[in-house]
């Protein structure tokens, strides 16, 4: 057989950021393949590579540029020419009557590559225009972890095989991570003990020696209540805490102010199950705490994950190899972020992405007119549905770049359609792991499409900045890729596969930390106020978790069920007569949603669960029901604030 194996990296929105190896006959992609050489995929990926093969080659994918004078009108096909040409018209003719911050460019969480920076470029030059501040995704994480370390650094996955017991908090590598199982499955083998503590039963549950099952945002006090049981025992690392760090004696004085049986009831945990955690700490060191997305949706995630950094440094984690507090990487830092241009301009006006429907609705001197949306689906991703979608139609002209006609594309007028990254030339580090890779083409593009960097390069020649910016895909990854030559790999190396980039495997081992201290932070505040309160109203907590099959919203019409499935313990089923497979209606203060409902035993009474990035089109849109609130620290968005309730279909 004749065929070729093309090294390259996914470029989903995926801490795993896989080595692969595309099998390609006669043109056509046959096959994604595991790398058995990338030294953190070893050979091993996901449900959903086999999927992208079919997503490539659907006959929904939109492979020709579109074009429509309004959103209710039926589309047409159109020249690039023409989609451009309309598109540098709109954009001229907005920023000269109302200034360029009339126009938002909303760059989503979909491919985050070092050509991708280039998009931000392309707006500076322009002028500078509105952008999203915030995160839809670990903002809150990062803000708290800023705060105690001076900046978040996680330790290298690999570390992970010197830890000897692990912490899941609030994280489904069996789902989101499946580069940590085989990990996961090391430390056990080895006789350590892995827990995870998550309200919802994930599958990483089957993964684990203990599931713990706090009642939603109340992690902080589970933290708290463990670190008073080391105390208790005198098995505080006192050298950390005088030496390494400052305010410990203001968070002691903090958990003074409780019993640690007090703590286990405001989280709804057994003492027991707390006394389970203490002890792993203490007797199977180093363990190594990985922190979640989901931990971070959460109005006060950060007292969370505060507390869980507090409770990881008296336990004499913090430092240490196979310890830490981890979390994410920054997929941006390895390149030459100057090339951004953010300098050529003023400080232009941003919107706080937690509440971007209102933003949008509410901006004003100038409005928003256009908006601009690249690799993202905020239609239907972004909280609060009805207020976005009135934000979309307000705008008079939107933009829209990706692969398929979804709940923004709904919103659009333009459609520009995207290459994949299996039709790309690029560079992809990973917010998973320290290594960056090569996106090498292994086919050409579908139809039509064109990269996003491509259509840039010629949106761009049509304004006098176009020689700025039309350099060719070598040099410009020649030149945001300078940091990672300097470390030594060449780009015709980087070409073949992935590299290590110069980080720490171990975060802080000499215990100088980039606080103004140069010491570890404990938190010094703790005002949890009702935390984890209740409203009797609406009984359940939604949390849309990641669903195990696809990333996000990335799916086409014809991979959703006819209705989304809600998860509900079985206590609450049988109280309100619901059965397995009943039709439901969801209820928030919000919106409401239409479902199918699933008993589940043993899960929390006061949860509902659900997979998140159905969409709204298909009937799923599970952002109906969301609030559009900001979190306290990190500006991050907390999704599972949103209380429902369950009601039988009429
Ligand atoms: N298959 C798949 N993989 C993905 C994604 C996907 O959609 N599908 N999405 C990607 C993206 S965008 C991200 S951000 C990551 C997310 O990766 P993860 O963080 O691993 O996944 P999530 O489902 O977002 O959240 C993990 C768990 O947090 C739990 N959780 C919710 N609230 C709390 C709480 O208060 N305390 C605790 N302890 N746990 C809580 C949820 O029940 C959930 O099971 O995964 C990435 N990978
Ligand atoms: N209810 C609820 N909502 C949530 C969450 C939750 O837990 N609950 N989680 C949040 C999280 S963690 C995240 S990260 C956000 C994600 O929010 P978004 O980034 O807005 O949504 P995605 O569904 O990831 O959509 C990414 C899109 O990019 C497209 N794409 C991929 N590559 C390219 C490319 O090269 N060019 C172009 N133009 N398009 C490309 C994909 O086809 C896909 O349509 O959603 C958030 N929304
Ligand atoms: S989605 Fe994640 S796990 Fe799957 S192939 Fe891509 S990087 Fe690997
Ligand atoms: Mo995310």
């Amino acid at each position: 057989m004749n065929d070729t194996i093309v090294p390259t990296t996914c470029t989903r929105d995926c801490p795993n950021t896989c080595g692969l190896l595309a099998r390609i006959r006669d043109g056509r992609l046959i096959a994604l393949n595991a790398d058995p050489a990338h030294p953190l995929t070893r050979g091993v990926t996901c449900v959903k590579a086999a999927r992208y093969i079919k997503r490539i080659y659907s006959p929904e994918r939109i492979i020709r540029p579109l074009i429509r004078d309004s959103h209710s009108q039926p589309w047409r096909n159109a020249t690039w020419d023409e989609v451009l040409d309309t598109v540098a018209s709109r954009l001229q003719t907005i920023a000269a009557e109302s200034g360029p911050e009339a126009i938002l460019y909303y760059q989503g969480y979909g491919e985050r590559t070092a050509l991708k920076l280039l998009n931000r470029y392309f707006f500076n030059l322009f002028g500078g225009v509105s952008t999203p501040v915030g995160s839809l995704c670990g903002g809150t994480g990062q803000g708290a972890q800023d705060l105690d370390f001076g900046k978040r650094v996680s330790h290298d996955p690999l570390d992970h095989y010197n830890s000897r017991s692990m912490i899941l908090w609030g994280r489904n590598p069996a789902s989101t991570n499946v580069s940590l199982v085989p990990v996961i499955r090391e430390i056990r083998r080895r006789g350590g003990r892995v827990v995870l503590i998550d309200p919802a039963s994930s599958k990483s549950a089957s993964l684990v020696d203990r599931h713990i099952a706090p009642k939603p945002g109340t992690d902080a006090f589970l933290a708290m209540a463990v670190a008073k049981l080391i105390l208790a025992q005198g098995a505080e690392d006192r050298a950390f805490m005088e030496n390494h760090s400052v305010c410990a004696d203001t968070y002691l004085s903090i958990l003074a102010g409780y019993s640690a049986e007090e703590l286990c009831t405001r989280c709804d945990v057994s003492v027991e199950d707390a006394r389970f955690l203490a002890e792993t700490l203490m007797r199977q060191k180093p363990t190594s705490t990985l922190l979640g997305w989901g931990l971070h949706r959460h109005e006060e995630a950060h007292l969370s994950i505060r507390a869980i950094d507090a409770l990881a440094a008296l336990s004499g984690n913090i430092g240490v190899s196979g310890g830490g507090v981890s979390q994410g990487f920054e997929e941006y830092g390895p390149y030459d972020q100057r090339l951004w241009g953010d300098d050529l301009n003023p400080p232009r006006r941003t919107l706080l992405l937690p509440r971007i429907g209102e933003e949008i609705l509410t901006a004003r001197d100038p409005e928003i007119r256009m908006i601009y949306v690249t690799a993202a689906n905020p239609v239907c991703m972004a909280p609060n549905t009805s207020k976005m979608i009135a934000a979309f139609r307000k705008a008079e002209f939107v933009v829209y770049s990706g692969h398929f006609l979804d709940d923004t594309a709904d919103q659009a007028h333009v459609f520009l359609p995207a290459t994949t990254f299996l039709e790309e030339e690029d560079v992809m580090a990973s917010y998973g792991h320290n290594y960056v890779g090569p996106v090498n083409p292994a086919i050409a593009p579908v139809g039509q499409c064109h990269s996003e960097f491509q259509m840039f390069h010629d949106l761009a020649g049509r304004f006098d900045f176009a020689d700025r910016f039309q350099r060719s895909v070598t040099d410009w990854l020649h030149d945001l890729c300078a940091p990672i030559r300097e470390q030594g790999c060449s780009m015709a190396e980087l070409r073949k596969g992935a590299f290590r980039l110069n980080a720490p495997i171990v975060p802080y081992a000499d215990k100088n930390f980039p606080t103004p201290s140069g010491k570890f932070q404990f938190m010094t505040e703790f005002e949890p106020g009702d935390l984890g309160r209740a409203d009797p109203a609406f009984p359940y907590r939604l949390l849309t978790i990641a669903p195990h099959g696809f990333i996000c919203s990335e799916r086409t019409m014809d991979d959703h069920s006819p209705l989304p499935v809600v998860i509900l313990a079985e206590e609450e089923a049988r109280r309100s007569g619901l059965k397995d497979g009943d039709e439901v209606v969801v209820e928030s203060r919000t919106g409401s949603v239409r479902a199918r409902i699933e008993i589940r035993a043993g899960q929390r009474g006061d949860i509902l669960v659900a997979e998140r990035g159905g969409w709204l089109k298909a009937g799923h849109g599970l952002n109906r029901l969301t609030r559009d609130i900001s979190s306290t620290v990190g500006r991050g968005t907390p999704y599972y604030e949103t209380r429902v309730r369950v009601l039988k279909s009429a």
